[in-house]
């Protein structure tokens, strides 16, 4: 397919402006609740965290930023934001969002924000609070609260008392946030409690949103809905309501799977990637972050996160292809054949030649998967790491 130069300028400027955040625990062991399988090149550092992230910059240009995980990155807290800001400065990678972790310790048996003990409710706000001033000390933006409380039995927890300690956590957390930073909250409807989830939908973490305060954002992470969930609809919701506030982008086929985004369903990708361009283009003046949200217990975990960004700029790419006017007209007529073709010839449309010649012209690599596999750095750091990995930083 040739593409004209007007379309390549358009592509390019499309591609410049696409940034995806890269999870630090990514380039981690992780598993399944069954086990880990060890890799010889994961990290187990989070100096080696920030050297992965920046190779996964170097080959695909659009990963300048990180996300931590404050219990797995900053086992120290606050005290350890100093070497943080020195290994970013050091590897030329920016730290993103921060998220609690209100799930490891002990106390958090029966809840943390939510938990029925005053003292351990205490306990979980200062860790939000700590957070908050960890990003503000790594100068990142947003904090992104993901909170795993909930109950396994019917009858074993009040859910109406919870949702008030939520609300009260999530307003005293919000009073640490400084100018522009933002409080973002996700949902989940399932996992690791099994039979109410505190936060459970997007409709509740707009609620809980609101009521934190005016820089609360609710978070969607792709994988976290019923199945069959029509999951553009509520994005286009949230972009109504002003409230979206960023992603965690990966695919799923039955539950929070965590695999690489649009490998079961990339036509999902591109209808949520419309979404924004359409708000975009409509003037709504959108701060929406991207992150990826995957943790690859069998694929290599550089390939796998620069496999995911290709995907990710590939179906940004397609989906902004759309001829937006042309389609508002056809959907004023309610020409719904017409409609749908165009749409899904966007997603048809094959956009790798043009991507390629958008890293071409930004002297990245064309093919980074090969880049990656020729370049040796996977082989150097495995042997460097052989044997010396932790089966820390990340979930089972
Ligand atoms: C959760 C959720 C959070 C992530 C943890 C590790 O399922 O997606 O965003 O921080 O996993
Ligand atoms: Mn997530
Ligand atoms: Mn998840």
């Amino acid at each position: 397919m040739s593409f004209g130069s007007d379309l390549t300028e358009r592509a390019f400027g499309t591609l410049d402006a696409f940034q995806i955040e890269i999870p630090s625990w990514g380039f981690a062991n992780t598993g399944t609740r069954f086990g880990k399988f060890v890799q010889a090149a994961a990290a187990s550092t989070i100096e080696e965290k920030f050297s992965d992230a920046a190779e996964v910059h170097r080959l695909t240009g659009s990963t300048p930023t990180m996300a931590l995980h404050v219990l797995w990155d900053l086992p120290n807290g606050v005290d350890d934001v100093e070497k943080v800001r020195l290994l970013a400065a050091k590897h030329g990678i920016r730290s993103g969002s921060i998220n609690p972790n209100l799930f490891q310790d002990q106390e958090y048996k029966f809840g943390s924000l939510c938990n029925p003990s005053a003292e351990i409710r205490g306990h979980a706000v200062q860790h939000m609070i700590d957070s908050i001033h960890i990003a503000t000390g790594l100068g990142s933006k947003d904090i992104s609260l993901w909170l795993p409380d909930g109950s396994n039995y019917p009858g074993t927890q009040s859910i109406r008392r919870r949702v008030s300690w939520l609300e009260e956590a999530l307003h005293a957390s919000h009073a640490e946030l400084t100018e522009g930073q933002r409080l973002l909250v996700e949902y989940k409807p399932f996992e690791p409690a099994f039979y109410h989830t505190d936060i459970a939908d997007w409709g509740m973490a707009l609620h809980l949103a609101k009521v934190a305060g005016p820089q609360a954002r609710v978070l969607v992470d792709t994988g976290h809905h019923y199945s069959s969930q029509n999951i553009e609809q509520l994005v286009a919701w949230l972009l109504h309501t002003g409230m979206l506030g960023g992603f965690h982008f990966n695919d799923r086929r039955y539950a929070d799977d965590d695999l690489t985004l649009g490998s079961i369903d990339p036509y999902q990708v591109f209808r949520i990637f419309h979404e924004i361009h359409t708000g975009a283009a409509e003037g709504l003046g959108l701060d929406v972050a991207f992150m990826i949200d995957q943790s690859h217990n069998l694929k290599g975990k550089l390939e796998a996160m620069v496999q995911t960004v290709m995907s990710a700029q590939e179906l940004w790419l397609k989906s902004e292809l759309v001829d937006r006017e042309q389609l508002a007209d056809l959907q004023d007529k309610c020409e719904l054949v017409r409609a749908e073709e165009l749409f899904r010839g966007a997603f048809w449309q094959d956009v790798r030649p043009l991507v390629a010649q958008w890293r071409e012209a930004r002297g990245l690599a064309v093919d980074p998967l090969c880049a990656l596999r020729e370049g040796g750095y996977v082989e150097r750091i495995s042997k460097e790491r052989a044997g010396k990995q932790s089966t820390g930083g990340s979930y089972a």
